[in-house]
């Protein structure tokens, strides 16, 4: 049995675009996905998040389940096209008078909300002028930034910048699979770039507006080990490594982009510069902005081998299925990476305030006859990756937090509905809601805050 500090957050998480709907009421503008959904082919069922689990109208009744399961923080974020409908310009009362309710209802339940400013809905008057490949960007989103934290920071004291830059960028820009589905690799390099430096100049502007807050940035991870021994394939790991995850936490830890991977992108990124000519002097000091707390999202690992060395799907070689399975995402269950990228986040960059901002797993278990949602591998793998994180404490690791993807099903991007991550079922029809069997065991588990 393993307690958890009295300070530790439980918590849960969601994004605008995956549950809000109302994707065009009450002033609200376009977004680059509301653009996308509608283009052929690009959401499996062609499903969109128009409607979405209709949280924009039903928030209420959403911090009610949350408040009878004793879920103490809720980590939402903002539709930047609610607050400013063309990215810049005007401000629309009506999207700020939806998150003062909001986060009123949730303070009403004593729920602390999390809020983070970018989950990849970028306005799409913004992206016809270049999007985040546009450094212009970056002054928008700061402004943003600004008008929010001055909104609400009153009463919100925990600030997140961007949720999950590398997807942003390279899924949104490499591989065409989000929005806004561009295939350019030069390009993501740019968005990439663009979207640290506005999180970089965020942090002093949320600061000096919540001088009682605190502030950071949550990365995705992607540990992964060499299939073998062998020196390609350990070359192939240390490549996908510097893909995935050092690209973004050299540069927010004040170590800039690792040189290895400058010299890899070279011809991709078309520049035959010392460093891509838009990093431009002085950026990286800003990206490297001091922050408050390092979040990380961790779902699976994976085993890379030579010639894969850029590609999610390496997964683990055939006959040797990991010992937990997987998801039906597809993803292989490796709790253990986590309790090792934990440590490596303290170790390697000294990360001094960790929190595990998602984590959670896509099962399709729905109402059996009674009605009831019995969904035991969900709880299982949470069982597994709090036990983890437990374990990551116990060696020392300064982790401070843990919050559940997500509380609600909804929209899985390219996936549409196909797939489930909630702790609470939703009827994508007519929007009802039931609490699965993995609600009760999460609110057991944060009441008793110990895990065995
Ligand atoms: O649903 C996503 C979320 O938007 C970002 N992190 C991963 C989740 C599961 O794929």
């Amino acid at each position: 049995m393993k307690r958890f500090p009295d300070d530790f957050v439980f918590g849960v998480a969601a994004s605008a675009y995956q549950i809000e709907g109302a994707w065009d009421e009450d002033g609200k503008g376009e977004s680059i996905w509301d653009r996308f959904v509608g283009q052929p082919g690009r959401i499996l069922g062609g499903e969109t998040g128009k409607v979405a689990c209709d949280h924009y109208h039903r928030y209420k009744e959403d911090v009610g389940l949350m408040a009878a399961a004793g879920i103490p923080a809720y980590s939402l974020t903002t539709a930047w096209t609610r607050v400013l409908p063309n990215g810049t310009g005007p401000i629309e009362p009506r999207g700020i008078a939806f998150y003062d309710r909001l986060v009123d209802e949730l303070l009403e339940h004593e729920i602390t909300p999390y809020v983070t400013l970018y989950h990849w809905d970028l306005p799409q008057a913004l992206q016809d002028r270049g999007g985040w490949a546009n450094r212009e960007t970056v002054d928008a989103f700061v402004r943003y930034a600004e008008i929010m934290s001055a909104v609400l920071g009153d009463r919100v004291k925990h600030w997140k910048t961007h949720n999950e830059p590398w997807v942003a960028a390279f899924v949104g820009h490499r591989d065409g699979v989000f929005a806004p589905g561009h295939t350019d690799f030069a390009e993501a390099l740019a968005v990439a770039h663009h979207i640290l430096l506005s999180h970089g100049r965020a942090v002093p502007v949320i600061r000096s507006n919540v001088p009682d807050g605190e502030v950071g940035i949550v990365l995705d991870c992607r540990p992964s080990t060499p299939a073998s021994d062998a020196p390609a394939d350990v070359a192939a790991q240390r490549h996908f490594d510097g893909f995935r995850n050092r690209w973004f936490f050299d540069p927010i830890f004040g170590k800039g982009y690792p040189e290895d991977m400058v010299d890899a992108y070279r011809d991709r990124g078309r520049f035959d510069t010392e460093v891509p000519p838009f990093v431009r002097p002085g950026d990286l000091d800003e990206i490297a902005a001091p922050i408050d707390f390092i979040g990380v999202n961790y779902y699976t690992a994976l085993d890379v081998a030579a010639g894969a060395d850029e590609t999610e799907d390496t997964g683990v070689p055939p006959g040797q299925n990991p010992p937990d399975g997987y998801t039906e995402m597809g993803w292989p269950i490796v709790p253990e990476a986590l309790t090792g990228f934990l440590k490596r986040l303290h170790d390697d960059y000294g990360a001094a305030d960790i929190r595990v901002t998602e984590n959670g797993a896509s099962y399709s278990d729905g109402p059996g006859p009674d009605g009831r949602i019995q969904d035991h591998r969900r709880i299982d793998y949470l069982h597994k990756h709090l036990n983890a994180v437990a374990e990551a404490i116990e060696f020392g690791v300064p982790v401070t937090g843990y919050f559940v993807w997500s509380i609600l099903d909804n929209f899985e991007w390219a996936l549409g509905y196909s797939q489930r991550f909630g702790l609470v079922w939703v009827n994508h029809e007519t929007g009802e809601r039931i609490p699965k069997d993995s609600l009760a065991w999460y609110s057991s588990v944060i009441a008793e805050r110990r895990i065995g």
